[in-house]
């Protein structure tokens, strides 16, 4: 693994060049999307022509967030760029059609917190320490005297509180709170911005939660809880792909689960797996990492062919085994 680019070289190409493309994965979450308004909206201030692209658009709950208009799908005609920045993006290919709508660029930048992020790109900013790519951004922003306005400090704080739970994970840190602080002195009303983020669901993410209960099961053992939904339920009952995230939290939850998967069919055989830990001695980005997937020691994904069941028995034999291990 290469070292780090500095702040200051990624700042140097923000404040040199003109035209910046801003991309994060696909489904994106509230860091992802988080960090590509804020990213696009600091580079506006500094003057620059911003494209700010995600491959799955706008999700719907996040269309409280200051710029979030400025999010659009990557267009079918690739355009070209002197910069590029790809945010919370673990392996470069989760940007989706967003890579392909780039002709050519000067300069790939990738920040980042990914334990499985290899450091693509000419100049790869990685801190696997940080609970959030927001947290990244906060420090990059302020320590190269950027701008920061409450628009960017929204987006920032929504970035970090989804990744942290709401700073709760093992790896919210006195940082992360101080961050907080922080943006809060900077404008950041935190009551009305965690109803939005918390409190402002669609009902129909409520009746999905009630049906992929009945499909609730334990392991023998307690450590591992587990839950799948079909195409058939998602059909039934209109689901949009974001309505899951976040369901798997309901089951991590249970005292002494460590793990909690959560399966999800997709079209043509795939299964979308989920995987959530409460031990860093359980790495589920291993477990996904057999599986052709990652993302993070404690929160990681993967997708995987075959059918629920298969995919279902494959998953929980190796998150079984990790889990065996433990004391
Ligand atoms: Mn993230």
């Amino acid at each position: 693994v290469k070292p780090n680019a500095s702040f200051e070289s990624i700042a140097n190409v923000m404040r040199q060049r003109q035209r910046f493309a801003v991309m994060s994965h696909f489904r994106p979450d509230g860091d992802a999307l988080g960090c590509s308004i804020a990213m696009g909206l600091c580079l506006r201030e500094l003057g620059k022509e911003v494209a700010i692209w995600n491959h799955d658009g706008l999700a719907e709950k996040f269309t409280f967030l200051p710029g979030a208009k400025l999010v659009e799908r990557p267009p079918k005609e690739p355009r070209d760029f002197d910069a590029v920045l790809m945010l919370d993006t673990a392996i470069q290919n989760r940007v989706g059609d967003s890579l392909a709508a780039v002709r050519h660029a000067d300069t790939w930048i990738n920040i980042d917190h990914h334990v499985s992020n290899e450091g693509y790109g000419d100049l790869a900013y990685i801190d696997t320490q940080s609970p959030a790519a927001g947290q990244i951004l906060y420090e990059l922003f302020t320590s190269q005297n950027l701008p920061l306005t409450p628009a960017m400090a929204d987006n920032l704080f929504v970035a970090i509180s989804t990744d942290t739970g709401s700073f709760q994970y093992p790896n919210t840190t006195a940082r992360t709170y101080q961050i907080g602080s922080e943006l809060i002195a900077r404008g950041v009303k935190v009551g009305d911005l965690s109803q939005k983020m918390y409190e402002s669901y669609p009902r129909r993410r409520m009746e999905l939660l009630r049906a992929v209960l009945n499909a609730l099961r334990f392991s023998e053992d307690g450590r591992t809880a587990s839950f799948s939904l079909t195409i058939a339920t998602t059909e039934a009952l209109k689901t949009k792909p974001e309505d899951t995230e976040g369901l798997i939290d309901y089951i991590r939850s249970v005292e002494g689960v460590i793990v909690a998967a959560f399966f999800e069919e997709l079209p043509e055989q795939k299964i979308r797996v989920s995987l959530r830990s409460k031990d860093p001695r359980v790495d589920v980005c291993k477990i996904c990492g057999q599986f052709g997937g990652g993302g993070h020691i404690l929160a990681s994904g993967a997708r995987i062919s075959g059918s629920l069941h298969e995919v279902e028995d494959r998953v929980l034999a190796a998150i079984a085994k990790e889990t065996a291990a433990l004391p």
